[in-house]
């Protein structure tokens, strides 16, 4: 029986995310990292119209699990927001950062990246793309609200939105959950062909990956990003001790300035991680983490 794996990280604060490189800038110069970029299908988005920009922190989200703009880069995106705070200010606090999620895979060891290696992809089919919306959009209404089962159904929020009919009632995205005053939603895979062919020592968990990310307005809560991944196990190994992580290089400073990032000094953050519930008899797993740090 295949055990299915499902993880639920929220992560707040993107900004602070600890800084574990700091000015080791990374610019695509072998053939290979070259690739990498240059072979970005058309289902990435990838014309920078993806930024969150109605809090403090504009940051540039992309739907392979990256974050950031890569700020100087030959990167269609790389003029948009990266992580800059406050809104406007020019001051960049990252240069690329990207999940990570690592398991032993039947008992083997594997890590599969979204930075810098571009491991996850979203498919190839032109829906793949990243979707946007609002609090108080059509089919959105979500808990706690009596409204939130949109279409009357029975179910609540059983269409996420992704541009797809999950649930085959002949409707579109007709009842999903609108978090924020901006949201992105989108999904991935670690297993896709180009992805293989691209990085050929890439050993895939068989991960799907949904993400979605926040983004509010209001004084109080404007100055923070946040992103829920929900990981599912659509492979045909068990996956045991799985760990999620960021790589982040954080270059920070004014973007306009010349090598603006020597300057960096580093720092750590310990985000506390913890697990409100584990149901072992249907191999899911919640994670739930929060936390801030502050800027060296
Ligand atoms: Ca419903
Ligand atoms: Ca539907
Ligand atoms: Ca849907
Ligand atoms: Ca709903």
């Amino acid at each position: 029986m295949r055990e299915k794996l499902i993880a639920y990280l929220v992560v707040v604060t993107m900004l602070m995310i600890a800084p574990s490189v700091a000015f080791a800038r990374w610019v695509p110069t072998t053939k290979k990292d070259k690739k990498a970029f240059d072979g970005l299908q058309r289902v990435l988005v990838l014309d920078g119209s993806n930024v969150h920009n109605v809090g403090e922190l504009h940051m540039h989200v992309g739907n392979w699990g990256n974050f950031g703009s890569l700020p100087g880069s030959a990167n269609t995106f790389s003029s948009q927001p990266s992580a800059q705070w406050p809104a406007g200010s020019g001051i960049e606090y990252l240069y690329a950062s990207g999940l990570w999620i690592g398991a032993l895979k039947s008992g083997v060891p594997a890590v599969t990246t979204a930075a810098f290696q571009t491991e996850f992809r979203p498919t190839q089919d032109p829906l793949e793309i990243i979707y946007r919306t609002a609090e108080g959009a059509k089919g959105g209404t979500r808990q706690p609200s009596p409204d939130a089962d949109d279409d009357k159904d029975g179910l609540i929020d059983e269409d996420w939105l992704n541009g797809r009919d999950d649930d085959g009632d002949g409707l579109v995205d007709e009842d999903f959950a609108a978090v924020s005053k901006q949201m992105f939603s989108c999904w991935y895979t670690d297993d896709q062909a180009v992805a293989l062919q691209i990085f050929p020592e890439h050993n895939p968990l068989g991960l799907m990956v949904r993400q979605e990310s926040y983004q509010w307005e209001e004084d109080r809560f404007d100055d923070f990003v946040g992103i829920e991944f929900r990981i599912q196990n659509i492979g045909n190994d068990i996956l045991e001790d799985l760990y999620i992580g960021f790589f982040a290089d954080c270059d920070a400073g004014p973007r306009d300035r010349d090598r603006y990032f020597e300057d960096d000094v580093t720092a750590r953050a310990f985000v506390p991680v913890f697990a409100p519930t584990s149901d072992r008899s249907r191999s899911t797993l919640r994670l739930r983490s929060t936390g801030t740090a502050t800027k060296a």
